[in-house]
């Protein structure tokens, strides 16, 4: 037995009950006697250049990450699977939508776009809606967003839109957010982004969770059936739990708090066997339908609004299984756009296209060579069969002489001229321009729509992040200039931008169409679409020694019945002792469990407690926080002390816990998320 000293681990051995483990060996399956030292001459000599277990290990190590995506390097991933309800061959011969009740294999991977692979969930982004499905015809990637639209209108200012938009090149930051000079200089003389902004702005990029945002395929895409018909489609996905948004002032203490709240709350979800749900929607339409709208459907900055064409759902994608290794499925996972099947097909959106080219390329440099495809979590899970052969990494390679077609072997693959993809056969003719259609140019109209579908809240807080976003750009040309393209939008929204930046209101700029009056669309909102009910949210109930345990007991059954969960915050982690005399576990000690971490919060202190916690800090932030960003908050009488100190005048929102029934009541308002009547007393 080596010496303490020589063995460096204190005397512990590794040894198990039973030594059933395997034995530890090298990538060559050598076995490894001691992994603890390396090897040299003498215990205080140099190292040995001969140490080739040493140098076997540390060689891989340093060989570990593959280049982050360029873009959307943060995200997270998860499997599930895709439920047809009823088949849609009449419009589509995609074989995943001809049979009812069919399920295709899933991956899922939300992101952000801006931020490193280290940046926090929480930043004010666009999220990356990515799915692959595994279908019996290859796979089809939908590599949507949470957003509907997009910032520019052609493939070619991709680079100059992420370029500004990230970090600034000489000082490495400001990351994972648009808050800076370049983005706003940017954004400010391309106008076609303003439809984009108003989207940014809002809610919908400060999102609770991945499991309460939509997703969207952007483009107009074609679905084909057995006859060739073509149908123009949009995708929507909806989220079964309702949308939710979490307020800036929320999100920027999230961040800190806990940098992984969404991969967290994604986790968790499908460990606890709350698998999240989202409804797949198609927006349908045909060639007519394209020529009479108001804006061309090949735009990526132009909806259609659900009110002019509904959105009929036809199947459900559950995520029912988190990844076993985050490397090999999440990282290594390579969306594409140009995946699509037989019955699916591309239109002349000139981002799509661009798009279709550059999603092969990037998984080229980033998984290091041709044959991503063979990787587990991007290979077909139906039989597929080519002549493509060798390069770096094969691992699946075929056996025989026959490796190309056509053979007089009688062996290997042949074409479907039947069944196989068949691109839609459009007629294209034209010159050769470099040029964008005319109706490209109506910059407005729509953004305007988007601020006017919003409610008053929403609208105030659109104009909070402008007046943040802005406040942060050190120039303050651009800021001006940004402000008179948003005179095109809403008067009263620039104005107000202006005040909040204690800025003139400059002129409007001279928009390249007129902006056309559109009618409201609801479907925009978060708040005028609340959700069915409070289940997949989570409340946060603070107690101590001596809390009231039947009316914990209440308040838990009542949240479990509404499909929520209660954590319990108490001052040391360990638990408390209750009213009863039973030892508690607590779920997060106090200075870790902020509640900007939870949908509603519940106090049910003893009244000692609450004196004696009353003046401490982080318990008045607790409360303080809560009451600012509008959450419903039961409470015990024993909870007063805590409101006197936190400064907070209790409200509507605020529901006393006095008896068992009392519970009932308090899950009932946090239906409604947030007690937005509070708003205008704390901002
Ligand atoms: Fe992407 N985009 N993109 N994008 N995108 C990538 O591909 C690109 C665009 C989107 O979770 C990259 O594998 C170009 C729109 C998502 O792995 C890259 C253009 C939409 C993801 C790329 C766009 C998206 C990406 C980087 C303009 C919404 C993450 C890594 C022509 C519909 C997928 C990668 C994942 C990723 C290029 C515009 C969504 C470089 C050139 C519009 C969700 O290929």
């Amino acid at each position: 037995m080596a010496s303490d000293e020589m063995t460096g681990n204190g005397g512990e051995t590794h040894q198990t009950a039973g030594g059933a483990l395997p034995t530890l060996t090298t990538s060559q399956g050598l076995p490894i006697a001691d992994g603890q030292n390396s090897l040299r001459a003498g215990p205080r000599g140099a190292g040995l250049l001969e140490d080739f277990i040493l140098r076997e290990k540390i060689f891989h190590f340093d060989h570990e990450r593959i280049p982050e995506r360029v873009v959307h390097a943060r995200g997270y991933g998860a499997h599930g699977y895709f439920e047809t309800y009823e088949s849609l061959e009449a419009i589509t011969r995609a074989d995943l939508f001809q049979r009812a009740g069919e399920r295709t294999p899933a991956f899922v991977r939300f992101s952000t776009v801006a931020g490193n692979k280290g940046s926090s969930d929480l930043a004010r982004d666009v999220r990356g809606f990515a799915v692959k499905l595994y279908t019996q015809q290859g796979n089809w990637d939908l590599v949507g967003n949470n957003i509907p639209v997009f910032f520019i209108q052609d493939a070619i200012k991709f680079p100059d839109l992420i370029h500004a938009a990230k970090d600034e090149p000489d000082s490495g930051f400001p990351q994972a957010q648009t808050a800076h000079d370049n983005f706003w200089d940017f954004v400010s003389l391309m106008p076609e982004s303003t439809h984009m902004l108003m989207w940014i702005m809002s809610d919908r990029t400060i999102p609770r969770s991945f499991r309460f945002m939509e997703g969207f395929g952007v483009h107009s895409f074609r679905m084909v059936n057995a006859q060739g018909k073509s149908t123009f489609v949009k995708f929507h996905w909806k989220p079964k739990l309702g949308m939710q948004s979490v307020m800036w002032n929320e999100a920027v203490k999230i961040n800190g708090a806990d940098p992984d709240f969404h991969r967290r709350d994604l986790w968790n979800a499908i460990q606890t066997g709350d698998f999240p749900e989202w409804e797949l929607g198609l927006q349908l339409f045909d060639e007519e339908f394209a020529a009479s709208f108001d804006f061309d459907i090949l735009d990526p900055t132009k909806i259609i609004p659900e009110e002019v064409v509904p959105v009929r759902r036809v199947g459900r994608l559950v995520l029912d299984r988190v990844v076993d290794n985050f490397f090999a499925e999440t990282e290594q996972v390579a969306f594409m756009t140009q995946n699509v099947v037989p019955g699916i097909d591309f239109t002349n959106d000139p981002l799509l296209q661009g798009r279709n080219f550059s999603y092969l390329d990037t998984q080229l440099k980033r998984l290091g060579g041709p044959n991503f495809a063979q990787l587990p979590i991007n290979a077909p899970k139906c039989p597929f069969h080519h002549f493509q052969q060798d390069g770096h990494m094969a691992f699946r390679n075929p056996k025989g002489r026959v490796n190309y077609e056509p053979n007089s072997w009688g062996e290997g693959p042949r074409e479907a001229p039947e069944t196989g993809f068949r691109s839609v056969p459009a007629e294209e003719m034209g010159p050769k321009l470099r040029i964008r259609p005319e109706l490209f140019a109506d910059h407005y109209s729509q953004a305007r729509q988007f601020f006017q579908s919003q409610t008053p809240v929403e609208q105030g807080h659109i104009r909070d992040a402008f007046v943040f976003e802005l406040g942060k750009v050190q120039t303050p040309a651009i800021r001006a200039r940004m402000l008179s393209r948003l005179r095109n939008v809403d008067e009263a929204l620039a104005a107000k931008i202006a005040d909040g930046l204690g800025m003139e209101l400059p002129g409007a700029a001279a928009p390249a169409r007129p902006v056309i009056e559109l009618a409201p669309s609801p479907a925009l909102s978060i708040q005028l679409n609340p959700p069915p009910s409070f289940a997949g949210r989570k409340v946060g109930a603070f107690v101590t020694d001596g809390t009231d345990m039947a009316l914990l007991a209440d308040l838990q059954a009542e949240l479990a019945a509404e499909g929520a969960v209660l954590e319990l915050v108490a001052p040391k982690v360990g638990g408390i002792i209750s009213s009863s005399g039973e030892i508690v576990p607590a779920d997060h000690a106090l200075e870790g469990g902020p509640s900007v971490l939870f949908d509603a919060v519940a106090l049910l202190p003893s009244e000692a407690a609450a004196r004696m916690l009353a003046p401490v800090a982080v318990m008045r932030d607790w409360l303080a926080d809560a009451h600012a960003h509008c959450k419903f908050v039961a409470h015990t009488a024993s909870a007063a002390p805590l409101f006197e100190k936190a400064g907070v005048a209790m409200d509507g929102g605020y529901i006393p816990l006095a008896k068992p029934g009392d519970a009932a009541g308090f899950v009932t308002a946090c239906r409604q998320l947030r007690f937005w009547e509070r708003e205008p007393q704390v901002k």
